[in-house]
């Protein structure tokens, strides 16, 4: 497992659970095949002359949690491979929730084919009726919300629970506390953690770059802690995709009148009437129709 790396040295970890620095080999690069991210499954060789470790064969992967590179680039940035689950963490203040990014995140996940679970943090700082009114549409959807404090060891043990075992990504926007939340729960982890808007801090991440942790625990898994996204970008979903990434609308697809239905203005949208009838949240659909307008036509660039 490829725990973490920069600059073309990587930080293998053996089944022995021993850790090495290698390389990828000359060879691997050649075919191209060089791609490597953290949670990569690798095959390490000892060199015979330099003791050093090469990397020589990368696994096929279970699964990519991507996204689009910032600043408009048009490449895909790979966050992590063979993710089981993806956390999305957000606080419910410090910063502020805002449910269009919260959609966002889910729709990543599942435009990736990963389960997702939410986190409400910093429930210490917020009344049990606000939390509540944040998750209700999401638990409606389907999605399992943990409602935690990292710093009051609320609801620690049922999002230990959920991450025995796996290997789950951590994410979500800076300053939430993935960070805090991860030390809370693994005694020794000791991961950075910052105060957001403190002047000299503001904007500034924390965590940088995606490392993979391995659980020391009896029940094992790793965690991804990423560091906070500020900008988000879908990237590779078709536009009629889109519609699937939103659980609670599964059970209307394929009920519109018109089999290509975008669910916006069409006449007879099984979708907006679910919205309508109160079935379906009406921020969510808010949040469906303004990611569908960012999701460019097929054959149509990015940017
Ligand atoms: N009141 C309160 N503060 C918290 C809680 N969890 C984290 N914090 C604080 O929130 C700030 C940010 O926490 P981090 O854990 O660094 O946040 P992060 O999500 O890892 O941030 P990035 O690494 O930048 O993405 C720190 O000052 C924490 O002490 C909580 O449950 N309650
Ligand atoms: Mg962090
Ligand atoms: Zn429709």
């Amino acid at each position: 497992m490829v725990l973490g790396g920069t600059g073309g040295v990587w930080m293998v970890r053996a089944s022995s659970g021993d850790v090495h620095d290698a390389a990828l080999r000359g060879r691997l690069k050649q075919e191209g095949r060089s791609k490597l991210a953290v949670g990569d499954d690798v095959t390490v060789e000892r060199d015979e002359r330099g003791g050093t470790w090469a990397i020589t064969c990368i696994h096929d992967r279970r699964s990519v949690l991507s996204r689009r590179a910032p600043g408009g680039a048009r490449a895909e940035r790979i966050v992590a491979a063979n993710v089981d689950q993806v956390v999305v963490v957000f606080a419910m203040v410090k910063p502020e929730p805002h449910v269009r990014m919260l959609d966002r995140f889910l729709v990543i996940a599942e435009g990736n084919d990963l389960g997702a679970r939410i986190v409400l943090n910093k429930v210490d700082l917020a009344s049990a009726e606000d939390v509540d009114a944040l998750a209700a549409p999401y638990e409606t959807a389907g999605y399992s919300v943990h409602r935690t404090s990292a710093r009051q060891r609320i609801g620690l043990d049922a999002l230990h629970d959920a991450l025995a075992g796996k290997v789950s990504a951590f994410t979500g926007p800076s300053g939430t506390g993935k960070s805090s939340l991860l030390n809370a729960l693994y005694e020794g982890l000791d991961l950075r953690t910052g105060a957001i808007s403190e002047s000299v801090n503001k904007g500034r991440h924390t965590t940088v770059g995606a490392r993979l942790v391995p659980l020391e625990d009896a029940r094992g898994g790793y965690v991804v802690d990423t560091p906070g996204l500020r900008e988000v970008g879908l990237w590779g979903l078709p536009p009629d995709r889109l519609d699937h990434c939103f659980p609670e609308f599964k059970p209307y697809l394929g009920q519109c009148r018109f089999q290509d239905c975008a669910h916006g203005a069409e006449p007879g949208c099984a979708v907006r009437q679910a919205v309508e009838s109160g079935v379906v949240a009406a921020a969510r659909y808010e949040s469906y129709l303004k990611l569908r307008a960012e999701t460019p036509d097929p054959g149509k660039h990015w940017e």
